[in-house]
């Protein structure tokens, strides 16, 4: 990864590989199936308290996700200290009350009125852990010397992703929020500027009154995201 000279490919043994018969495979499928689309951005969050070794181990596997050349061009900052989030929350909205009186246009506006977002984001003060996902343009060698990254959207893309679905399967919901801009983010978190924050993911657990859109549940049949040739 990180090193300047050039390092041979050294093949290993596949570490761990679960061998499954078919119907192993195909119950498994659906079990995953069954269990992520029960996943859902929550808006409405209850104060009670997650442990930090839980969002810990959540980073860890979100940080086993491939990525281009293995660069892992990502970093991510956890915050649960009540004071940055306040801050956060108080930045996010302003830039908000922007976008939601007209600054995001009018098609933008109307695609979000079934979401039933708006300006106001206490979910980013009450929720016990923000995240907020950085991807690294670039890097440094120790010496200081920039190298290039590669598919960095897409890598920490699926990066966020796999952390969507740990945080799912540690019994947590998660909201994500993109804010625009987010540059605050770096003077406040103390990141490197060849850093661009990409999201700010709100961690906790759901309210008990807690509320998902209707039209969250509605999702595109196979049909039509899927082609088969074979
Ligand atoms: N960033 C805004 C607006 C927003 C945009 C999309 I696309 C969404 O799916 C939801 C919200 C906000 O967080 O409210």
């Amino acid at each position: 990864m990180f090193a300047r000279e050039n390092i041979e490919y050294q093949g290993i043994a596949l570490p761990f590989f679960h061998d499954m018969t078919d119907e192993e495979m195909q119950m498994a499928a659906l079990d995953c199936y069954e269990f992520m689309r029960h996943r859902h951005s929550v808006r409405d969050f209850s104060a009670r308290p997650v442990p930090r070794d839980i969002i810990e181990n959540c980073v860890r596997t979100a940080g086993s996700a491939p990525s281009g050349a293995n660069h892992q061009p990502w970093h991510f900052v956890a915050i649960s200290n009540p004071e940055y989030k306040s801050r956060i929350r108080e930045a996010s909205e302003e830039e908000e009350r922007k976008f939601y009186a007209g600054g995001g246009g009018d098609e933008w506006l109307k695609a979000l009125e079934p979401i039933g977002t708006n300006d106001d984001k206490p979910h980013l003060e009450i929720a016990p852990w923000l995240i907020v996902v950085f991807a690294q343009r670039f890097g440094h060698f120790e010496d200081g010397q920039k190298f290039k990254n590669y598919y960095v959207p897409e890598s920490v893309g699926i990066a966020t992703g796999f952390l969507l679905g740990a945080l799912h399967h540690a019994g947590l919901t998660a909201l994500t929020h993109t804010p625009n801009p987010m540059k605050f983010l770096n003077e406040m978190l103390g990141r490197p500027k060849s850093e661009k924050p990409t999201m700010i993911i709100a961690v906790g657990h759901p309210a008990a009154d807690a509320t998902v859109p209707e039209v969250a549940k509605i999702k595109k049949p196979l049909g039509d995201i899927l082609t088969v040739c074979d």
